[in-house]
């Protein structure tokens, strides 16, 4: 396998909200992270997978043989029951150009089966790659439900309507440290973080 460029790990994400998330877990590990500002020019590969590691490995690979990096891409979303798995994969791109028009879309959706919640999970797949080839890939799952009207200012994204029982709180309402104990994200990059502890 070809050598990555040594002692260093390209978080290769455009969301800012998931950028200081992985920071603040793999900030402590004896590596130069980079990010995507240290490459402003690539372009941003097509997310054409049908399934979270699918889009991971995707984005992660395309950065990786861009750079030149060893690289991680994530790809996550808010998968609801009752929309059988919507938005899924398409959070991102998810009716509505702005999060309350996306969430009055989630209201509409609900409505129209006869339901106002819905049991829902936030899912996080990463990627690491090198240049040449996916190294490892983990996932990691928090289990919810949906709230609406929408509560709480912290976060990104779809935190201010997703519940989560054991705190009594969204997403959105708890601190970043809170989020990150329990979250997807927080489950996946701290398996990397082991894995790169021991492994890379
Ligand atoms: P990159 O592909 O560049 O990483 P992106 O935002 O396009 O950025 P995705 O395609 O993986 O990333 O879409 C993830 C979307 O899922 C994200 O934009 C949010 O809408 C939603 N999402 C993922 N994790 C979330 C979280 O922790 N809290 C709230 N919403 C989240």
């Amino acid at each position: 396998m070809t050598a990555a460029r040594p002692g260093r790990l390209l978080v290769a994400t455009t969301n800012g909200g998931k950028l200081r998330e992985i920071l603040a877990i793999l900030g402590d590990l004896p590596l130069t992270l980079v990010t995507l500002a240290d490459y402003p020019t690539l372009p941003e590969p097509e997310e054409t997978g049908a399934t979270f590691a699918e889009n991971a490995r995707i984005k992660a690979l395309a950065y990786a043989s861009a750079t030149g990096e060893l690289t991680v891409a994530e790809d996550s979303g808010l998968e609801i029951d009752a929309l059988n798995g919507e938005p899924g994969v398409r959070s991102a791109r998810f009716n509505g150009e702005s999060y309350a028009e996306k969430f009055a879309t989630i209201a509409r959706m609900l409505a129209e089966r006869g339901a106002d919640s819905s049991t829902a999970r936030f899912v996080c797949a990463l990627a690491l790659t090198r240049p040449d080839g996916l190294v490892w890939e983990a996932t990691g799952i928090v289990e919810g439900r949906l709230q609406l009207p929408a509560r709480g200012h912290a976060g990104f994204g779809y935190d201010p309507i997703f519940y989560y029982p054991a705190y009594g709180r969204t997403l959105a309402d708890v601190t970043e440290a809170e989020k990150a104990a329990v979250s997807h994200r927080g489950q996946a990059f701290r398996r990397l973080r082991t894995y790169m502890a021991t492994a890379v």
